[in-house]
């Protein structure tokens, strides 16, 4: 039987850029995952994640988020896909909510370029919006958005160019770590290692039980709308990315419209509870309707025609910051999850700080703040 160097569960966001980024040191990797590479089950699809640096939750990811933007660039170029698209993003809100006020401090604090805007202004510049008279925005220029099925495609393509062996439609069962390396059951078999790196997603309440975070995993919903009127103010040149707090338990954000000219619009609050598992993935009427009424209420020819509409999962902590860090309890491992809904933007930089977790045991990258030993 082979063993490996590293072996990589979950190969979603984080898992593949980590598969990526042991590869290309040299490491010998196997990487195993329960479903076809760029599926619709887990937290990497819908086609467009948020990314920006003006971070509203908390100054301490500004640097990963530097080094995260450099990263997508990198990936570009290596493969040829384009997976970031830098249109510009606005956090809108009332001037002292987390949205815009977060936002802020970290702007000031890391000299991320944005401007200030208050109602008047996002109207005059951006069509498709109408804030309340009392509502403001931070505009930041060099946000935008990744495409997640891009993202996992391209660090895959960048694994298996440096060598890593990728199993899909295997599932990981069970794991285990002695003095002398690790041990990984799927459905078909038992694989060893000297290490093993834990990017469980939505699956890690079974994976990770031991770890002693409560995760609650939620059903969310993306929805795609045509709009009604003028489509073409919803094109990336002229529409930016938004997370708009209307109060505060109600904060949804959108993109603009994509290829196909449909716009996609969201919750980021509010998700049901649900396993992996046990996830409704029916949409029903009256979520639809709750969603065009929110979204209409900001931008009013956003919910012209509704088209399609998909569940997607998040995985929270108690306090929705990540768990990124050696295993407490298990010396060979290192997990990376709980990523709460905003984790996809890190996928690069998450893989660059797995790799180094796994060869270094530490990393120059800021990361206290995902200790679980916090919980
Ligand atoms: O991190 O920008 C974000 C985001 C928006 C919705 C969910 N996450």
């Amino acid at each position: 039987m082979t063993h490996y160097d590293v072996i990589v569960a979950g190969l979603g966001g984080m898992g593949s850029a980590a598969a990526y980024q042991l590869a290309r040191r040299g490491q010998r990797v196997l990487g195993l995952d329960q479903f076809a590479p760029v599926h619709n089950l887990g937290s990497s699809h819908g086609g467009s994640r948020i990314t920006r640096q003006a971070y509203l939750e908390g100054p301490d990811y500004v640097p990963l988020l530097l080094r995260a933007h450099e990263l997508w660039d990198e990936i570009e170029r290596d493969t040829g896909r384009e997976v970031f698209t830098r249109c510009g993003g606005l956090m809108v809100g009332q001037p002292d909510s987390q949205t815009v006020a977060g936002s802020r401090l970290s702007a000031e604090k890391f000299d991320i370029p944005h401007e200030l805007l208050d109602a008047a202004d996002v109207r005059r510049r951006f069509p498709t919006m109408v804030p309340l008279d009392d509502e403001v925005a931070l505009y930041e220029p060099g946000a935008g958005f990744v495409s997640p099925e891009g993202s996992v495609a391209a660090h895959l393509q960048l694994a298996a160019r440096f060598g890593a062996e990728l199993h899909h439609e295997e599932q990981v069962f069970t794991w285990s770590t002695s003095e002398s390396g690790v041990r990984v059951g799927t459905a078909s078999s038992y694989y060893t290692a000297s290490q093993l790196v834990l990017c469980p997603g939505a699956w890690a309440p079974c994976l990770l039980s031991g770890l002693g975070v409560e995760f609650e995993v939620q059903r969310q919903v993306q929805y795609w709308f045509r709009p009604s009127g003028d489509a073409s103010a919803y094109a990336p040149s002229r529409q930016p990315v938004y997370l708009w707090e209307t109060d505060e338990d109600t904060q949804f954000y959108g993109f603009p419209a994509s290829a196909g000219q449909d716009v996609k619009v969201a919750s980021h609050l509010g998700g049901t509870p649900c396993t992996a598992e046990t996830i409704d993935r029916r949409v029903d009427e009256s979520e639809i309707r709750r969603m065009a009424a929110l979204a209409g209420s900001r931008l009013p020819t956003l919910p012209g025609e509704f088209r399609r509409a998909a569940t997607c999962l998040y995985t929270n902590t108690p306090d929705e910051h990540f768990v990124l860090a050696r295993h407490p309890d298990h010396p060979r491992a290192v997990v990376a999850c709980g990523f709460s809904g905003h984790g996809f933007k890190f996928a690069p930089v998450v893989g660059e700080i797995l790799a180094d977790l796994v060869l270094d045991g530490s990393t120059p990258h800021p990361i206290a703040l995902f200790d679980p030993a916090r919980f």
